[in-house]
Parts: C-alpha cells; structure tokens; sequence
C-alpha cells in the first residue's frame, strides 16, 4: 500500500533532498521529500549505481522513527542511585550545557588519577564519522576501551571470505550475470545487504539463473527459489564439503582458476589420496591437499546424514551449481557463520566460490570497488604521557587471550569481542570501567544472555548513553543524550558496494530539529573538547581545529562548523576536481551535495587473480594465512595449535585446523530436556534493534513468511506441535539453559521439524510504549537473547546467534 501511494505527494509543494538510509547495513541513498520543515516520504535515489533508485519496505518506517513521539527531546539526568531492571531511573530534563558539565568532570577525574583506561566508549550502528568519537576521542582522552559492535553483526563471515581469499568485508555478488545462486542462510529479498538492489533485479536473476537456499526456515528468498534446502542447524560445512567432492569428482571444478592434472586426467575418485605433484595448480593453493585431508570423504551420502537432506538435492544442486561454473555464486551469510564453529562453516561455503572460479569474475562474488575518502587527522600528537599510558592497557573485552583468538585480518588478538566486555566489566578482570559513552546501541538488548549487560551497567559509576529513544541500555544510564535522527538530521557519509559499484553516499540535515538533539559522532564530541579545554585539557580540541573546510582552509570555531567541515575533508577527493581520482565526477562540494552519493568505476574482473592478499597470493583451500595467523597465537601463549583450538571448542586438530573441514555444532542443551534447535532470524521489517516503536511494524508484520500482524509468534511445525499438544494462537512459553520468553505458538510447515523458528525484534520492555507491553515493566513478546547463551566463535570473536541453543516449549 505504501508502494502504491505513488512516489509524488498529491499536494506537490516540497521538494527532495538527498540523504542516507541505515536501517540495516546496506546503507542505501535516498531520497527525502520535505514539506516545509516537515519529511512525508522517502524514496530510493536515483543516483546511486548501488541501488538503481529502489528501496525497500522498511525505508518509509524512518519516518515513524523520526516523529515518534517517544523520542528524547532533551539531555535528561538520573535521580534514583539505585540501578536495576525494576528501579525506575527518575529521569529529569538537563541542559546540554549541565550535562557536557558532568561528562567532562567525569573524564577529568580519570585524567587527575592517572586511570584514563577505565574510560570506555561502545559503539552500535555509526557512520564514517566515527572515528572522531570511537578513535580519536577514545585515544586522546587515553584509554584502550572503544568496543564496537562488530561481534555481535557478522565478524564470522568476513572470517571465511579473509582465510581463503584475503578479503576481511562483505562481498558483493554479481548476480546479473550469475547461472547459479546458492544462499546460505541469508534472505536477501529480506535481510542481509542491498536488498533494494537485489529485490530489484530479482525477477530477472530468476529467470537466468537457479536459485537454492540453504536455510531450517522458508525465508522470503526460499519460498521464491528454485531449491530450498531445509537443512539441520550447523550443518551447513557438511552440505558445503559434499559439493565440492561432487565437483572434484565429477570435474567440474575451473581449469582456468584452479588448474588441471598435468596429464589432464582427473584423479579425485572418492576416498583415495591423490598425489599433489600431479596436479598444476593456477591461482588457487592447496586444492590437493583439501582433497586429501576433507573432501576425498566428504560424499554426499554421508552428508545426507549430517544434514537431513536427500542424497538426491544434494548431488542435483551440486551437479547444477558446478556445471554453471564459473558463473556460479556461494552467498555466505549470517546463518552458517554465527556458530559456536562457524568461523570453518563460512570458510567451507565460501570455498565453492574458488572451486567454480566464481571468485572476482564475472556472474560471481566480488569484493569492494576503490573509493577515494580520506582518514581523518591523525591523533598522535595529541596523545599526551597520560593518554600514552592509559592506552597501553589490555583491552576490557579480554581478546587476544588464550581462548579469544579473535584473528582478524590475520592478527591475533585484532577483533573486538564485543559481547564478552560484559563479563570483563562484570568481573573487573582485567580493571574496572568507570566511565562508559554508548551510542547508537543497546547491548542490554541485542546481545545473547543480556541480563550479564544489565548487571555490568549497573556496575559501572557513570554511564552516558547518545539515543534517539530511551532503551534498555538508556535505562541503566546516568545520562541521556539526545541524538539526530541518521536519515534527516545530520551530517556523515557511508560507503556500500552491489551491481558491480560501490557508493559513498551522504547525510544531511534537511528537515527541522524538532527536539533539541546534537550529533553523536560531530557535534556532542566537539561540544565535550570544549568542556575538557575550559578544564585545562585542550587537547582534544586542538586536533579537532586541524579539521579545516577544504575550501577556505578555516578552521571550524562551532559544532555545527565542526561537522561540516569535517565531511568536506572526508570526502574532498570525490568533489573536488583539482584532486579528482575517479568514479563520478562533481564541480564541486555544492553540486555533491545536492546529488548526494558519488558511484565509483565499474568493477575490474580477475584484477586479483594471482594477487590475493593472502601468504600465497592465492585463493587458499589450504589456508596458510590461517596456519600463520594460529601459529602466532599459539607461541604468545606458549603451547600448540591443537591446544588452542581445543581450548576454543572446535573438533580440529593437526592440519584440518588450516583448511575448511566439518565439525558437528557445538550447541547448548541436551537434547532430553530441550528438544528443538532454536533457529533465530531477521524480519523485512527490521531496522536493526530499531523498528519495534513503530507501529507500522505490527501493522504488516505478516510481511515475514509464518508471522501474524501484531504477534510475536514461535513457528514451530505441525508434527511437532502436535506430539507437545500445541496448537496456533496458544500462549506459550520457551525456554533454554540460559533464559525463558512467553510469547504466541504459530503452527507453520516452513520450518524443519526439530527445530523452532522466531524472529529477532520484538520483546523490548522499555524502548518507547509501543515496543513494550508496559513501558519500564513488561516486555511485548519475547527478546530472542534471552534464549540464547552468549557463545562465541572465538576464531573470528563473534557472537553465536545460530545453531547454537536447544529449548522446550510449553503451553500456559
Ligand atoms: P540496535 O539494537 O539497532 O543496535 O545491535 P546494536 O548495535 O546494539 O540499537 C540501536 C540503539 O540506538 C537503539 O536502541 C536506540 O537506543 C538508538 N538509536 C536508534 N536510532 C538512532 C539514531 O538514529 N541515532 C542514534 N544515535 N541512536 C539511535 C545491532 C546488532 O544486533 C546487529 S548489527 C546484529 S546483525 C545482530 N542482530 C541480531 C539478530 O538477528 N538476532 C539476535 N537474537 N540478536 C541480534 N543482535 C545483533
Ligand atoms: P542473520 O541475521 O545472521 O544474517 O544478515 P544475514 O546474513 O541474513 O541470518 C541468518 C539466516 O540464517 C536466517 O534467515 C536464519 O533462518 C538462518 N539460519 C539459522 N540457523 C541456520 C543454520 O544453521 N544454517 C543456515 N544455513 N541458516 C541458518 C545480516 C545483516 O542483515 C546484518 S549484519 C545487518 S546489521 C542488517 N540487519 C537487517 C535488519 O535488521 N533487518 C533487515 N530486514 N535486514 C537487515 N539486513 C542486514
Ligand atoms: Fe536500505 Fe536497509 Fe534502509 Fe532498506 S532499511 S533502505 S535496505 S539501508
Ligand atoms: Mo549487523
């Protein structure tokens, strides 16, 4: 209906402004029509070679999130000392002026005692602006502490696209050109990234190409596919390993990427070794040791009874997906990775994408175009001794120790561990945090088990929280700080990749300020810089003068200046036609502006080829990178690499640790006591953690295959709901080793029997009245993370959010 209403207001007297969409990752440009002073409708930007000018449902809930109500319209202060899900907060309206007050005492007080690294600064969804508050503040006030939320997103898939290819982001997949496209617990005519995009040119890849989903659920792309394969949760390296054998044994694998036997006659005959001096490989590494040491007993028989699949799909899909080489795309997203041993799950499906040579090549997955932004100033000579110091100290989310290798990019101890800084809060190990910044996040909501971030808030003294909404993690908060709104409010830039480009595309304020908000990553720093200088601490403030307006060479003298300039400078090369680089072309900041997202070249195919930033400069099947990065981590912690790996859970030992192999999932719960494998999903109308205060979200929550408008309903399948005597509309209550939910049975048969599916989403108790039953006291539904138990993929240091919990189910 929102669609049909046209994209031209019948009242035409506004006009459109260009701006900047994150409701989830994809980061789409859009456009705003603005009456007045008012925003009435948004719209895809026809600018963007990213998003072809589309956009997806929940783009128009923005406008819901940017008028609600329940917003916070000023800086508020806490009354009741006492912190707890039961203590009202007593929250009473400040000034900015009173609040920046107590934030700049708090973090002098840490500089007077020499304690800077109790300071601690959380960082949730964020723009490219972010390192102004994130690093450079973090640094020059001098502590270790800026964690992001990067652990608890999709850490584990970047895992599996760095140890084969060298590639620690999201891919982008050509899906114009594919013949075949295998999704792994993804759904992107729902969820994952650049669904405008996808959903765009959908009809079309279906008609050029087969579509398969690897999915427990019928997601919104499994319903619409040629193949969905309904498999047991964490099998998914099982189904991934008998493809490639079918590959290699019946050769279909990519001579031109992969290489050939020199005699030209394949040797990959099931469960016999092959000899690796017969093989010439080309761009690839270690594809006969793979072989010899995983995929030689990898058939599919056997992975049909890893994954409940029948032989029959399993080699018909494997058959397909290899004879549409090297136009055949292995999409990896969150389901196979998120897992307790997920980081070898997203290896094992990201490993076709080499076999096929679907890698960097036409209808394949490709990695992110160049773009020409530039790094902020650089901190250094602004740290002063107390700031070097406070720096130096380990970091409160503990990576980097024996059981959090945390590898990324190859560097141990690199990736933030996001979820477990809960605990090294909770248990002061290794110090306590004192004073904490949150932003754009709510830990005590979108972390598994966060009853541990509850507790740990509570803990800390002083917590400041820069919201939009008052929230769960607002709720154990000293200080509210009220924030613009990203699509309407604020300047900032972001950067996504689809269709063969990437964009940059910008934000701007282009409607009213209704309450008296302030910019989290420009403004409120700048603000701070200027209380901590009246404090004798001008620091920051000096390095944030170094942000001049690259067209007048002023410095900025105001918060508003500051933001400003400080994107003019980020993006100066992509405006300014003296420093041109490539891509779109602009006169100018003004012409940039009113455009609002610059698109870069097309993409160059098999440019890495040969030139992987991996040890090998090859696509590896035998990772090397991995063996290194492992190898490090082990000798820092003086033992082997089968010790650490069995200190982090995973089966691996001896040289199956360097190579994507099967492990059964690692899951919590016996099966007795907890019969159903807990399948946790997104819904179309997820703006992340954001959209449960929008009203429109339960209005056509029947958007999400098996849900019902104004319900938060568990689909679990008629076989199974019959033998526990359950039936739809049931009241009901789930539980796991680690929590309980109530919340509405729907019987559904798009879900695999044994397994029980709910959306991610709703059970918030204090993110506005619409979010809750009762506002600070009851949630409305069920918050999946109290199910959950917080496990990690401790290779990559993500959070599990799949395969990973058994719970019952009750009637009440
Ligand atoms: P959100 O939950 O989206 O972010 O989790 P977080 O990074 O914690 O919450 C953002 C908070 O920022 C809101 O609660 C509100 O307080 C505030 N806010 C809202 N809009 C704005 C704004 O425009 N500006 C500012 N400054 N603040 C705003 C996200 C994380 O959740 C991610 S990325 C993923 S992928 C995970 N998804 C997920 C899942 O699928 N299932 C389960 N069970 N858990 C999940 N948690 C993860
Ligand atoms: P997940 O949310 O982890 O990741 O998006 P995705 O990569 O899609 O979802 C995974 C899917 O895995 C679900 O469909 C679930 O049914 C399935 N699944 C569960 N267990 C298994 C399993 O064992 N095997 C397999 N194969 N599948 C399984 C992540 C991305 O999405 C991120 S990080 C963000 S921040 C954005 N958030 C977001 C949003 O909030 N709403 C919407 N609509 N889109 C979003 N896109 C982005
Ligand atoms: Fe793009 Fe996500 Fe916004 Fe939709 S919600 S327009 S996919 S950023
Ligand atoms: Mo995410």
């Amino acid at each position: 209906a929102l669609a049909e209403a046209g994209d031209t207001p019948p009242e035409e007297k506004g006009t459109w402004h260009a701006g900047t969409c994150q409701g989830c990752t994809s980061w789409c440009a859009k456009q705003v029509y603005v009456v007045g002073d008012r925003a009435v409708k948004v719209r895809g930007n026809p600018h963007s070679k990213v998003c072809v000018g589309a956009s997806c449902v929940r783009a128009h809930m923005a406008l819901q999130q940017v008028y609600d109500p329940d917003r916070i319209k000023t800086p508020m202060k806490r009354t009741n000392p006492k912190k707890g899900r039961h203590e009202d907060p007593g929250f009473v309206p400040i000034s900015w002026d009173e609040a920046l007050d107590t934030l700049a005492d708090k973090i002098m007080a840490l500089r007077d005692a020499d304690e800077t690294h109790k300071y601690m600064l959380m960082r949730g969804r964020y723009t490219y602006m972010r390192d102004i508050l994130y690093d450079r503040m973090t640094k020059i006030i001098g502590s270790p502490n800026n964690i992001s939320h990067s652990a608890i997103c999709a850490e584990a898939e970047k895992f599996g696209s760095y140890y084969t290819e060298g590639y620690w982001s999201y891919r982008q997949y050509d899906v114009k050109k594919a013949r075949y496209v295998l999704i792994w617990g993804a759904d992107p005519l729902a969820a994952n990234r650049q669904v405008p995009f996808y959903t765009s040119v959908w009809g079309d890849v279906m008609e050029r190409a087969r579509v398969a989903v690897v999915e427990p659920r019928l997601s919104a792309t499994a319903g619409k596919a040629d193949e969905w394969l309904p498999i047991v949760p964490g099998q998914d390296s099982a189904l991934a390993l008998a493809i490639a054998h079918v590959i290699l044994t019946r050769g279909l694998w990519s001579r031109e990427f992969v290489g050939d036997f020199k005699d030209g006659s394949n040797r990959f005959v099931p469960g016999q070794t092959v000899d690796e001096s017969t093989f010439d490989e080309a761009f690839t590494h270690g594809v006969v040791a793979w072989w010899n040491l995983e995929v030689k007993d990898r058939s599919p028989a056997w992975a049909a009874e890893k994954t409940g699949l029948p032989v029959a799909q399993i080699l018909r899909v494997a058959e397909d997906f290899g004879k549409a080489a090297p136009r055949a795309i292995s999409w990896v997203g969150g389901g196979p990775s998120m897992q307790v041993r997920g980081g070898y799950g997203s290896m094992a499906c990201h490993a076709l994408n080499g076999l096929v040579g679907a890698c960097d090549n036409e209808g394949g997955t490709l990695v992110s175009n160049k773009e020409y932004t530039r790094k902020f100033p650089k901190p250094d000579a602004f740290m002063d001794d107390i700031a070097k110091k406070g720096k130096k100290h380990e970091k409160i989310d503990q990576r980097g120790r024996l059981t959090f290798p945390a590898l990324k990019s190859g560097k141990p101890g690199s990736a933030v561990l996001t979820n477990n800084a809960a605990d090294g809060i909770l248990n002061e190990d290794p110090y306590e945090i004192k004073v904490a910044v949150g932003y754009m996040n709510n830990f005590t909501f979108s972390c598994t088990q966060p009853d541990r971030w509850e507790r740990a808030l509570a803990k800390i003294p002083f917590v400041a929280h820069l919201t939009t909404h008052a929230s769960e993690f607002s709720w154990f908060s000293d200080l509210l700080l009220p924030n613009t709104h990203h699509l309407f409010e604020k300047y900032g830039y972001v950067k996504s990749i689809a269709n063969g480009y990437r964009h940059v595309t910008l934000m701007q304020p282009v409607i009213k300020r209704i309450g008296d908000y302030k910019t989290d990553e420009t403004e409120v720093p700048w603000l701070l810089a200027e209380k901590l200088s009246q404090r004798g601490f001008d620091n920051l403030l000096r390095h944030y003068k170094e942000y001049r307006d690259p067209e007048t060479g002023k410095e900025p003298t105001t918060a508003d200046e500051f933001s400003l300039y400080a994107l003019k400078y980020a993006t100066q090369s992509l405006w300014d036609p003296a420093q041109y680089k490539g891509g779109d072309k602009f006169n100018g900041w003004k012409e940039f502006l009113e455009t609002g997202v610059w698109n870069s070249d097309p993409y160059p195919y098999r440019k890495r080829w040969g030139k992987m930033k991996t040890a090998t400069e090859k696509f590896e099947f035998y990772s090397v990178t991995l063996k290194n990065a492992l190898e490090k981590h082990a000798k820092k912690h003086k033992t082997t690499v089968d010790e650490v790996l069995s200190a982090c859970n995973y089966e691996a030992q001896g040289e199956h640790a360097f190579i994507p192999h099967h492990e059964d999932p690692f899951t919590i719960g016996d099966a007795d006591t907890y019969p159903f494998v807990f399948v946790d999903h997104k819904s179309r109308l997820n703006r992340e953690g954001r959209s449960a205060n929008c009203t429109w979200y339960y209005d056509f929550k029947d958007l999400d295959p098996g849900d019902e408008p104004w319900q938060d309903v568990a689909k679990i399948n008629p076989a199974d709901a019959k033998k526990i005597g359950i039936k739809s509309g049931d009241t009901i209550r789930i539980t796991s080793p680690t929590g309980t939910i109530e919340c509405t049975a729907k019987l559904w048969e798009g879900i695999r029997p044994g397994t029980v599916a709910k959306c991610f989403g709703q059970g918030h108790w204090a993110y506005g009245r619409v979010a809750a039953g009762e506002f600070g006291k009851t949630p409305r539904g069920g918050n999946n993370n109290d199910l959950i138990p917080a496990e990690y993929d401790r290779l990559s240091g993500s959070t599990v959010r799949h395969a990973g919990t058994r719970v019952k189910i009750e009637r009440i």
